[in-house]
């Protein structure tokens, strides 16, 4: 460097100390060696401002649990859990629920639930509210999209053809998904196709989880299957092993996902 450069590099420093929160643009000195103004600045990563940011992808903001089938009598207690950063504003994103069943008397591939989406707690987690009877049982594709087109309602069919692929994609992004399949004959619109085998079982099951949370290798093995047996939800009548008529009092099997809405994913432990 020669001698008179290094003068002005010196001489510019204090300057654009204190330019920097005006005019961040004003020094090429930092430009190489510094992330961009604008990374540079606060990365506000638990502050309210980071819902400025909205439409922001996070990188592993991921579908993250899902239970289709509460444990006990009735199916009330339905939840779709997304991961990612803390307090991060979901507005821009939701999820679209579609059809898998081809005998449900509709075709497959159609909307059945839209779901709105808001802001991740501080741990990084948002989920959904607990639904009753409302996520089938069956067989059902969940897609983690950004930019739905508001003109997008239930009952929309995206695959008119009923062969598995979608035709009409009204999203600017899809972000994640994941299929739980009952049936080998019905279609999993995602890569992530969740079988009655998740995990060497042969059962059809309530729910997974990826484990740990946000896992996403791209395999099965991402996911694990949740306990039927309620652990989780044990002030739920008839889950958590606890007797009640019609629910039996089964108990729960290690290696299973304990169901936790908004909170970190876990897996049962053997006693
Ligand atoms: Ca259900
Ligand atoms: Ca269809
Ligand atoms: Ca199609
Ligand atoms: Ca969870």
């Amino acid at each position: 460097m020669k001698p008179s450069l290094l003068l002005i590099l010196m001489a510019a420093i204090p300057a654009c100390s204190n330019a920097s929160d005006t005019d961040p643009d004003a020094s090429p000195f930092f430009a190489d060696a510094e992330p961009s103004p604008t990374d540079a600045t606060p990365k506000i990563d638990a502050e309210p401002e980071r819902d400025d940011d909205a439409g922001e992808v996070p990188v592993s903001l991921r579908i993250n649990e899902v239970l289709k089938n509460s444990p006990g009598p009735d199916d009330t207690h339905e939840f779709i859990e997304v991961f990612g950063g803390a307090n991060l504003n979901l507005s821009d994103f939701s999820l679209v629920v579609l059809e898998g069943d081809i005998d449900s008397g509709s075709t497959v591939g159609v909307v059945d639930m839209l779901i709105d989406l808001g802001t991740t707690n501080g741990d990084g987690f948002y989920v959904t509210e607990f639904f009753g009877d409302e996520i089938e049982n069956g067989s059902l594709t969940i897609l983690l999209v950004r930019g739905l087109d508001p003109e997008t309602v239930e009952g929309a069919d995206l695959d008119t053809d009923d062969d598995g692929q979608l035709d009409t994609t009204p999203w600017q992004e899809l972000v994640d998904s994941v299929a739980l399949i009952d049936d080998p004959l019905n279609p999993g619109y995602s890569p992530n196709l969740l079988t009655d085998d998740l995990g060497g079982e042969d059962e059809e099951f309530v729910g997974a989880s990826r484990f740990p949370d946000g896992m996403n290798t791209g395999a099965v093995t991402d996911w694990v299957r949740a306990n039927s047996e309620g652990v989780g939800l044990e002030d739920l009548l008839g889950a958590g092993g606890a007797e009640c008529d019609g629910c039996g009092d089964t108990p729960a099997r290690p290696g299973r996902a304990v169901i936790t809405p908004g909170a970190s994913n876990e897996i049962v432990s053997a006693k």
